[in-house]
């Protein structure tokens, strides 16, 4: 697509041709979706169609996906629901009643036992009744609400789990805010990766920039993937690497917004010294970190976020060591714009991307991530504050609270160590957390410095240059 290209572009025109298959989670083509309509094979369900979330609520499709796979699958039977047939990832909403108490979780459908609960929504099992109360009396009664119903969920007995080989299509879907859906037979989540993945592609289209002069850099882990579902330039790069690469492709090509993202253990573990260096360059570049507190791709061990004292499903003890303040030591390591957002309010993301874009200078978003699949403690409901006596977010925006973090004069010293002690004071808050910018400063960047050494890079990025055909007789001459 050229710059003058005469079309509004938008979302869709930053999806790339890939089907996204984040944590493996599909189900058989012949499963239905509960939608405002009524119930739809999930094969006939569009990008746009009204779903229901595991809410109870109605929530816009953004991304209906397929691939075929070719391994054993699972065959969970529900009470009165009946069954249905899914990877052994995807994620179930499930409920256990622990000391009187019914506690809600995400649990892979591999790991359903025969007697588990599942949580279906109530507002689901009521369509079902009114559907099956329209073709026979019989029906309906399979499907009657159990006694056991609350008023947004009733709890429904797993009756099996079969193992069963597979060779054909399965399919997902991604829904807007709730990142779940329901079918006819349980509530199924998707990764907060997806929430990531639309902020970006919304914030292109926010700014119209044309596909061909973006580049996307990412490091290894579950986010790692996020450059194969972006129609623009990928490089898919080592663990922990992605900064120094994404620093070679934007000082490569300075005509490229380059956009560098991987997971907190990418780029605050092991590619921590990057991470640091990065920041004192103040490259015109932006920087995602998928913060979910584990290593995802890697099965959930702690990441360097976790804090100490707290366990995650799949540590065998509590962590021991104390986490990092990533937006602390991006202060400290010289980035200038420093923001923090929710993946799972794609918006508000797109609004922090897209100003971290448009920023002059080395921009650091962190994204709290969740994880459905391994962190079982910073959940949606946890971020919601479900559980609180009384239900409150732990979650609040720094504007909304009248906190500005612009340095208004760059070239006061003062001003900028004030408005940096704000930041991280802010970053030790907790419960709520702050989301928005904590930190920004127009201050010269790396590119200012190398122009003033090498003036053509200005007008032509090193890319474009002939570099074959240049004159090395006079450098030869000066190195005798
Ligand atoms: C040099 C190197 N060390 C270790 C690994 C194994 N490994 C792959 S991904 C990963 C961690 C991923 O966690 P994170 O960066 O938080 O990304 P997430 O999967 O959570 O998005 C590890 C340790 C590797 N691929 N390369
Ligand atoms: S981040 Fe967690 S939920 Fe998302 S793909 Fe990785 S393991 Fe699955
Ligand atoms: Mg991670």
């Amino acid at each position: 697509m050229s710059v003058s290209a005469p079309v509004k572009l938008t979302i869709k025109d930053y999806k790339s041709e890939l089907h996204n298959d984040w944590c493996p989670g599909c189900i058989a083509p012949d499963s239905r979706i509960i939608t405002r309509s009524g119930s739809t094979l999930i094969v006939d369900v569009e990008d746009g169609d009204e779903v229901l979330g595991h809410d109870g609520a109605y929530h816009r499709v953004t991304e209906v996906m397929s691939h075929w796979h070719d391994a054993p699958i699972q065959r969970v039977t529900v009470q009165f629901l009946g069954e249905i047939v899914l990877t052994d990832d995807h994620l179930v909403w499930c409920a256990a009643v622990i000391d009187g108490r019914r506690v809600m979780d995400w649990r892979p459908a591999g790991e359903l036992r025969p007697g588990d609960l599942l949580a279906y929504p109530t507002a689901a099992l009521a369509r079902q009744q009114r559907a099956a109360e329209s073709v026979g009396a019989g029906l309906a009664a399979r499907v009657a609400i159990p006694e056991s119903a609350d008023e947004e969920y009733v709890l429904l007995g797993v009756e099996g789990n079969e193992r069963i080989d597979y060779s054909g299509f399965v399919h997902n879907l991604e829904v807007e805010d709730v990142h779940s859906y329901v079918t006819e037979v349980g509530a199924l989540h998707n990764c907060g990766d997806f929430g990531i993945l639309t902020g970006i592609q919304m914030a292109l289209a926010k700014l119209q920039l044309d596909p061909d002069k973006v580049a996307c850099f990412s490091g290894i882990g579950c986010s790692g993937k996020t450059p194969h579902y972006i129609n623009a330039y990928g490089f898919h790069t080592l663990h922990g690497r992605v900064l120094p690469v994404a620093t070679g492709g934007r000082l490569a090509n300075t005509g490229i917004t380059v956009i560098a993202l991987g997971g907190d253990g990418d780029g605050y573990g092991i590619g921590a010294g990057y991470f640091v260096n990065t920041g004192r360059r103040n490259l015109d570049f932006t920087y995602l970190v998928h913060n979910n507190n584990v290593y995802g791709l890697t099965k959930g061990q702690a990441s360097p976020t976790l804090s100490k004292g707290k366990q995650t499903k799949s540590m065998p003890e509590q962590a021991i060591q104390d986490g990092i303040n990533p937006i602390a030591m991006a202060v400290a390591a010289g980035y200038t714009f420093i923001a923090r957002a929710y993946a799972l309010e794609p918006k508000y993301t797109a609004d922090i991307i897209a100003r971290a874009i448009q920023h002059k200078g080395s921009a650091l978003v962190d994204v709290l991530q969740t994880c459905p699949t391994y962190n079982d403690l910073y959940t949606k409901e946890w971020y919601e504050g479900a559980d609180l006596a009384e239900k409150k977010s732990r979650l609040y925006k720094l504007e909304e609270r009248g906190y500005d973090g612009k340095v208004q004069d760059p070239t006061d010293v003062q001003e900028i160590v004030a408005k940096k002690a704000a930041a991280v004071a802010r970053s030790y808050e907790r419960e709520p957390i702050p989301l928005g910018v904590y930190y920004e400063a127009a201050l010269p960047t790396y590119e200012d410095e190398i122009y003033k050494r090498i003036p053509a890079m200005k007008d032509t990025p090193l890319a474009e240059m002939d570099t074959f055909k240049r004159d090395v007789q006079p450098l030869l001459e000066a190195m005798r």
